[in-house]
């Protein structure tokens, strides 16, 4: 394959098989077959009694803001079989892995060890699965913005982190992901993988969070602000964030806007603006800090992603004080 050919191109060009691309549901209810379900996350739920005992699921440690159990619903094209790695629960159809791992949090343990050896436990399922590559991380973490002994704990966090992708991750540039704060019950990680990693995309407006200087901490968050896998686009927690300092500190409003035209640039730059008329292939997570401002920031998200677009509302604490709001996507058409 000509190195200068991006992936989707060679294979077009190529005529190889298009990869098969996971399919997202925010669902209030579970569906009758699990047959070709990678994962499922809980939010505001506990384990469903109904889930057939080789799903993987995992309870996000955050609810919805009108406090009505959610889940998000990960699907392949083809069948799946459970895989699991010591801590790591999983599943994999014939082109994605899902997983997911609760962070346990023991006396004795800090929260850089505990990170770093859930990840290192993720890059053991990848390579026991098969699926080498990450394409999309989410991180779930309790009291983000607590103190612990002199340091915050999202900062502990991506030293963990951090640690682990120096050890493990072979991709250039880490892949995209969401790190979100949440209210009640255990910190959790949960991805999904592939046999090829995601292109990925950064966002002109803003530096690289894998680039940030050391005053948000001393070592940089990582990740990638989108990834493109095949045809599908999957864009990472995204806030009122230019360069990379916070904008418009207690304006829901207008960090709404900052943010939208964040979604925006990166789309852009992945080349998919085109999507934006295609409503239905939209599905995205909004994380607020006051449960009770989705009528405020609800009339701006279907402007721009329209009606069809599936729109989740959950409590959750942005992993800077100032922020009110951080908004993440799937698309694939
Ligand atoms: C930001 O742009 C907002 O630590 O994995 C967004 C997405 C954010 C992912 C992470 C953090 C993370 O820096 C915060």
């Amino acid at each position: 394959m000509p190195s200068s050919l991006s992936p989707q191109v060679a294979q077009q060009t190529l005529g190889l098989p298009t990869l098969g691309l996971p399919s997202l549901a925010y669902a209030r209810a579970l569906p009758a077959d699990f047959s070709h379900m990678l994962g499922v996350v809980g939010y505001g739920a506990a384990r469903p009694e109904a889930l057939p005992p080789g799903c993987p699921f995992i309870a996000a440690p955050l609810a919805p803001v009108d406090g009505v159990p959610a889940y998000e619903l990960w699907t392949a094209e083809t069948a799946v079989r459970p895989f699991a790695a010591g801590p790591v629960q999983g599943a994999y159809s014939d082109d994605l892995a899902f997983g997911c791992v609760r962070l346990e949090e023991v006396p004795g343990r800090t929260l850089e060890e505990v990170v770093e050896q859930a990840y290192l436990a993720i890059f053991d399922f990848l390579s026991g699965s098969g699926f080498a590559e990450p394409i999309r991380f989410w991180n779930y973490l309790t009291a983000i913005l607590g103190d612990d002994r002199g340091m915050e704990r999202y900062r502990r966090f991506n030293i963990g982190r951090h640690r682990a992708y120096l050890a493990r991750l072979h991709q250039a540039v880490p892949p995209a992901a969401s790190g979100v704060g949440g209210h009640e019950g255990t910190s959790a990680v949960y991805f999904l993988a592939a046999r090829e990693a995601a292109q990925p995309v950064e966002n002109p407006r803003q530096v690289s969070a894998y680039e940030y200087p050391q005053q948000y901490g001393p070592r940089s968050p990582s990740f990638s602000r989108a990834g493109i896998y095949g045809e599908a686009l999957f864009i990472s927690g995204t806030a009122s964030i230019v360069g990379h300092e916070t904008r418009h500190k207690g304006d829901l409003p207008a960090q709404t806007e900052e943010t939208l035209e964040n979604l925006r640039a990166v789309i852009n730059n992945a080349g998919q603006t085109a999507a934006l008329a295609d409503s239905q292939g939209w599905a995205l997570k909004i994380y607020l800090h006051d449960p009770l401002a989705r009528a405020l920031v609800e009339p701006a998200l279907v402007a721009m992603f329209g009606m069809a677009a599936q729109l989740l509302y959950l409590h959750g604490e942005v992993c800077r004080p100032d922020l009110l709001i951080e908004i993440e996507a799937y698309y694939r058409p």
